[in-house]
């Protein structure tokens, strides 16, 4: 450490402490106990359960931050270039196990807080969720920090510091309701309030002409002004010390808000008002496939961008005072179109700020964006009215105009007076409301567009953004997503961690994930096939008292666990789930006595929630009741079918249900999801697929085989003609038949589903159910028949998980921070 002049002082502190917080038991029981009494103001000779993790949880963010401090300090001294990841939405769940894990701590803590009469595991079912996340963009968001860590990548995550994370699922009689997550009402012990790091941010008003040094400069006056208050939550690698940090924002009022007021005596109004600057942060949008246009959700894209902008640059004035350095210092990562904002915010703060002039800034924003769009539909690409980015953005709609203006002129150098292809392409769509496409302005200023696997890719070159593909092919690129096996794997199944390390002889696999296909040599030794069935039941038992304690429903261990778990979407089709289950109902039903022994019995589970508005994806949830409802009361069928839906869906939640599956689902019709990653989840933990060719499930082939995946429904190429066929498209009875038996009421609520019916029938079924649905049901079969053979099954699953290498966020990491960010790794060695 240089203190220079403080030299003396440094000395003190050192004679004064251990340079490094202790880690053996009496220590930690120490830190806990300080904790209880200081931090949760306890007494130590009386606190419960919640109050230990507290207290535990505090000892565990000393910890954390004793090592982002020391890997502030390596950053600050060896100057890296950094990476800045931007997202709206990262869906941490909970901290505590994934810390003490990656800080190399799990067993120490254990053996302390047992000394104290506490057992670790129970002191973790404390924590809530933190939820700040739709599903799988900000799922991955997550697991992309934890890599980032690991891999010693000098990066920064930033987004936003909601008081409401994604709301709280609540089945009543069936229906899904929604329930506000105040996630902070017992405190968050994982982030530090900076509040000497706050930053002003700009909203409304006007923009003027000013001159300086015989200049023109823009000077924007804002409306309104809002402060952005940092709250860092450290993300720890595995395997290092390095830790990194999330930085989210909170809105707070801003002192120079609305300043005359004050004067004219309306105190009480000023200050109620001043309040409302709060609402900025305060609630997560539920719903994560389309853009509201509102202007909160506007204000809060720009409030975080502003915030995350200004904190860059300060860091880079910190240590450099040529702006032309800036791209070999900064790599901004765009995760989606919400963040695309930067580049009007990085070119306003360059021009009128800075005073760079435009071709100067240009030139340097032209080098630092990378984009990675999540989607495949064009109805999720994010637009905004004019008029309201005007009217709160007035500076940033003009540099827009600007950016475009000079990008559609050297178009049409490029490709002639095609209006057609101009319109399509400007960022700027005409129309009875002009909007600014916002994927159109992130691809025209970033060095690389990247797609989430290789069919995703392919859609966007040859569908979405054909025409900037023809343009400029060099930008186009993918990054196959992935999941990090410390949360996954380690975190979640236990069991299958020791197991693993106890085949391969090492536990080097956690930092180096390729290294699981050596399970491969062991897929058919019946020791391994002992044991891991043997794991696969432990996670069942604990799955199975779950949904005993959640639902009062007892199910059969022998019975094969089939999940579908994700947010409900029609085009993730768990409507073909249910439609798949009362086929298996009614055929049963229908079955002698001799046949029904031959049944496979199942526990089908479903988990995930509906976007609150809605109403299709609603319907499906009530359906699956309904169907529940009436075969988990079917005596004659008893346990060989039996249904769990699983509220709240969440990550802990996730990391109970994917361990304990053996099946897992994944329905989606082809070519519309762009690269799933629970099914990575479940691969790495040994279950099998039941999936769709799809984004990642295509890719998993490759690594698995086509053997050891139950595979079904059209290919992405057969869709479109499926589709045209419209009426005159053929659908087995059997379909007809299942849909028939709802639309009479056989499961009651016959009104209330008859919408949901016609949606699936007489050509309107754009997602394809009737045209999948003998294949699934093959499908389906072949799984049952793969269950009854143990030996087989067991192989397979070794097989999943030994070739789940490549998806690991490690790996996708790894390509970007080589191929788009150029970044290195910084090691803090200590
Ligand atoms: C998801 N997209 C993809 N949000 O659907 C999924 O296949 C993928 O695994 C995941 O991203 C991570 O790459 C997603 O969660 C969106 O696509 C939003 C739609 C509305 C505009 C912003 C993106």
């Amino acid at each position: 450490l240089e203190f220079g002049e403080g030299k003396g002082k440094a000395e003190r502190i050192f004679g004064l402490m251990d340079v490094f917080l202790k880690n053996d038991p009496i220590s930690l029981q120490k830190d806990i106990l300080d904790h209880v009494e200081f931090t949760v103001a306890k007494s130590r000779f009386s606190f419960d359960d919640f109050e230990a993790y507290q207290a535990l949880a505090h000892s565990v963010r000393d910890r954390l931050i004793e090592r982002w401090h020391d890997t502030q300090i390596h950053f600050s001294k060896k100057d890296p270039k950094r990476l800045y990841f931007l997202s709206l939405e990262f869906l941490m769940g909970r901290s505590l196990s994934n810390s003490v894990i990656n800080l190399g701590v799990r067993d120490q803590f254990a053996d302390a807080l047992s000394q104290l009469g506490f057992e670790f595991e129970v002191l973790a079912e404390q924590e809530g969720d933190a939820c700040l996340g739709n599903g799988g963009l900000a799922r991955l968001s997550a697991c992309q920090m934890e890599s980032l860590a690991t891999l010693d990548y000098p990066a920064i995550g930033y987004g936003l510091r909601y008081q409401y994370g994604l709301f709280r699922q609540v089945i009543l009689d069936g229906f899904q309701h929604e329930q506000p997550d105040y996630w902070l009402n017992f405190g968050n012990p994982w982030e530090i309030a900076r509040i000497h790091i706050t930053y002003t941010v700009k909203f409304y008003g006007t923009v003027t002409d000013e001159v300086l040094n015989k200049e023109k400069y823009k000077v924007w006056v804002p409306g309104e002004m809002v402060e952005a208050v940092a709250y860092d939550n450290p993300i720890p690698g595995y395997g290092t010390r390095n830790t990194i940090v999330l930085r989210l924002w909170a809105a707070k009022p801003s002192d120079q808000h609305n300043m005359e007021a004050y004067n004219t005596g309306d105190y009480v109004d000023a200050v109620v008002n001043r309040q409302r600057a709060e609402s900025i942060s305060s609630i997560l949008y539920p719903d994560d496939r389309s853009y509201q246009g509102k202007e909160l959700q506007l204000k809060q894209q720009y409030f975080f961008v502003s915030a995350s902008v200004q904190d860059i640059i300060r860091r880079f004035k910190d240590a450099h005072k040529n702006f032309d350095e800036f791209p070999e210092k900064v790599a901004l990562q765009l995760n989606d179109t919400h963040p695309s904002l930067t580049i009007a915010e990085v070119m306003r703060v360059l021009l009128d700020e800075e005073h760079l002039g435009w071709n100067r800034a240009w030139d340097i924003v032209c080098k630092i964006f990378s984009f990675t769009t999540h989607t495949v539909s064009p109805d999720s690409l994010v637009k905004i009215p004019v008029d309201l980015l005007g009217s709160l953005l007035p500076r940033h709609l003009q540099i827009i105009y600007d950016i475009n203006f000079n990008f559609v002129e050297n178009l049409k150098k490029m490709i002639g007076l095609d209006y057609d292809r101009l319109a399509r392409m400007s960022i700027v769509e005409e129309g009875a409301v002009k909007n600014i496409r916002m994927a159109n302005l992130a691809i025209i200023c970033s060095h690389t567009v990247n797609g989430v696997s290789r069919l995703h890719s392919e859609l966007l070159k040859t569908k979405l953004f054909k025409d900037f593909y023809e343009l400029w092919p060099h930008k186009f690129h993918y990054k196959t997503n992935g999941v990090t096996q410390r949360r996954w794997i380690v975190v979640s199944n236990p069991s299958l961690c020791a197991l693993i390390s106890k085949w391969l002889g090492t536990e080097a696999w956690i930092r180096d994930i390729d290294l699981l296909i050596g399970l491969r040599d062991y897929a058919t030794n019946s020791e391994l096939h002992q044991e891991w069935k043997m794991v696969k039941k432990v996670n069942k038992i604990r799955l199975a008292e779950y949904i005993e304690a959640m639902s009062g429903l007892k199910v059969s261990l022998d019975a094969m666990f089939d999940v579908h778990t994700k947010r409900v979407h029609e085009y993730k089709r768990q409507l073909l789930n249910i439609l798949g289950i009362i086929h298996r109902y009614d055929c049963i039903k229908n079955m002698n006595k001799n046949d029904r022994r031959k049944v496979v019995p199942r526990v089908c589970i479903i988990g995930g929630k509906a976007a609150p508005g809605y109403e299709m994806a609603k319907k499906i949830i009530k359906l699956f009741h309904v169907v529940a409802e009436k075969i988990n009361n079917d005596n004659d069928i008893g346990d060989l079918l039996k249904l769990v839906f699983i509220p709240d869906y969440n990550v802990s939640v996730a990391e109970l249900v994917i361990p304990g599956a053996d099946l897992s689902q994944h329905l989606s019709t082809a070519g519309h999801e762009a690269s799933g990653t629970s099914s990575m989840k479940f691969l790495m933990n040994g279950c099998l697929l039941l999936a769709t060719e799809d984004g990642s499930t295509i890719e998993m082939i490759e690594e698995i085989g086509r053997d050891n995946i139950f595979l079904f429904g059209a290919a992405v190429h057969e869709v479109p003609a499926l589709r045209k066929k419209g009426p005159a498209l053929k659908v087995p009875l059997q379909f007809l038949r299942v849909v028939r038996m709802i639309r009479e009421g056989h499961f009651g609520f016959k009104d209330y589903f008859k919408s949901l019916c016609d949606k699936i029938e007489g050509g309107n079924d754009y997602f394809l159910l009737g045209a999948d649905f003998a294949s699934y049901i093959e499908a389906q079969a072949a799984a049952d028949k793969a269950f009854v053979d143990e030996e087989r099954w067991t192989k397979m699953s070794i097989l999943c998980a030994a070739g789940s290498g490549k998806f690991s966020s490690d790996r996708t990491i790894q390509e970007y921070a080589e191929k788009t960010w150029g970044i290195q790794p910084c090691r803090c060695a200590f």
